[in-house]
């Protein structure tokens, strides 16, 4: 049994890790206080925030998961905020996390964007490593565009900060990219929160399993180092009429995604995980799909779960080599920088234009 811990921060970090401990309840709002978590592994959870509000919002997080560093009203999504409340609350948080034992892997979910979560994250991450032997990934969430010079600005540091750290692998979900998951932006976070908590959990699951062919923390961790160190991920669910073939091409589409990559030019290494009814499974389709992609992508690690009367069902997970949509990402995020310098720079010249004409005056009354 592996010993997991989950830890959201920040805002969107807060709310998908309650959507992971709603789905590990079963959904019910008071089953936090005497509900059987339906995880396989020894999970232990923390949400962490500046903002006690954010914190408050919670359905499904035990109060005693719920961690508060002591900073008024958030950050303002301003990052050296966030980095000086990450120090000076360091040795707390560290303290808290080691007070729930041993891991033998850590996820730390955040958004890129925000003030508390993309500050926190990077440091929290190093912290954690420098610290503890056990390996951590991030899960991070990256902005809609249309959210405003910060958030972008925000997006690229956090990243740039999480792919130079120390952290083991960092999966990433964008939320421009699955914003049709709802009808506004409310439904569309329940959305992805939903599901990300659910691959999630699919992935935990299968970690920790014995299965059919096995795939364990060890291929994970193997997927997870190889190309920049970023990864996403990739889900199908069939029917009985539907070839498994269709639920793996299904898993790799824009539909199945979680991030704009495509998999057989941007990847470099992959895991493939497929739970089912056996009959449902037919292995040479399997094998037939599996090949094509490793013939792309170089080494897929696959996994089977055999699950009597179940449909089928694919998680893959992909490194990431290179990315365009990254790449993208980058410039709109240096452009915000240099906009938000020259805005800057017009103001301190108006400033000082109006000293310059207020020099020597005094008001007269
Ligand atoms: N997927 C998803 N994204 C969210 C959610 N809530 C906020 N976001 C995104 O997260 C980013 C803002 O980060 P937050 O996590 O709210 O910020 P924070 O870490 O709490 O930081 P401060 O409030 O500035 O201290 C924006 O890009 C939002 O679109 C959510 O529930 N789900
Ligand atoms: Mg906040």
């Amino acid at each position: 049994m592996l010993n997991v811990l989950i830890v959201g921060v920040g805002q969107c970090g807060n709310r998908i890790l309650d959507s992971i401990n709603k789905e590990s309840f079963g959904g019910r709002p008071l089953a936090k206080y005497y509900g059987i978590q339906k995880f396989k592994s020894h999970v232990e959870t923390l949400a962490i925030n500046t903002a006690i509000n954010d914190l408050k919002e919670l359905k499904h997080t035990r109060a005693k998961d719920r961690i508060q560093v002591p900073h008024l009203h958030g950050v303002g999504a301003n990052r050296n905020v966030g980095k000086k409340t990450f120090e000076e609350n360091k040795e707390l948080l560290l303290r808290i996390i080691e007070e729930r034992g041993d891991f033998d892997v850590a996820f730390v979910i955040a958004s890129s964007s925000g003030g508390t979560g993309s500050s926190f994250a990077p440091l929290l991450i190093d912290a954690m490593k420098e610290r503890y032997k056990y390996s951590v990934y991030g899960i991070i969430v990256l902005p809609f565009r249309e959210e405003g010079s910060i958030y972008l600005q925000n997006s690229i540091f956090c990243i740039k900060e999480i792919m130079n750290g120390n952290c083991d692998g960092t999966i990433i979900l964008d939320n421009q990219y699955l914003k049709h998951l709802g009808k506004d932006i409310q439904s569309a976070y329940d959305g992805i929160n939903s599901t990300i908590a659910n691959r999630f959990l699919f992935l935990l699951k299968a970690l920790d399993t014995e299965m059919m062919m096995v795939t364990d923390l060890g291929d994970f961790k193997t997927v997870m180092s190889g190309g920049s160190k970023l990864a996403t991920m990739g889900f199908g669910k069939g029917d009985k009429n539907m070839p498994i073939r269709s639920v793996i091409q299904h898993s790799i589409s824009h539909a199945g995604l979680l991030f704009n990559l495509d998999p057989y030019k941007e990847s470099n290494r992959a895991m493939i995980i497929i739970e089912g009814d056996k009959k449902y499974l037919n292995m040479n389709d399997i094998t037939t799909e599996v090949e094509k992609l490793s013939i792309e992508i170089g080494h897929i690690f696959k996994g089977i779960l055999l699950r009597n009367g179940e449909m089928p069902r694919v998680l893959t997970l992909f490194s990431i080599s290179s990315s365009a949509e990254l790449d993208r990402l980058f410039e709109i995020g240096i452009d915000a920088v240099h906009k938000e310098k020259e805005k800057k720079e017009l103001i301190s010249v108006v400033n000082d234009e109006i000293n310059s004409k207020l020099d020597g005056l005094e008001p007269q009354y």
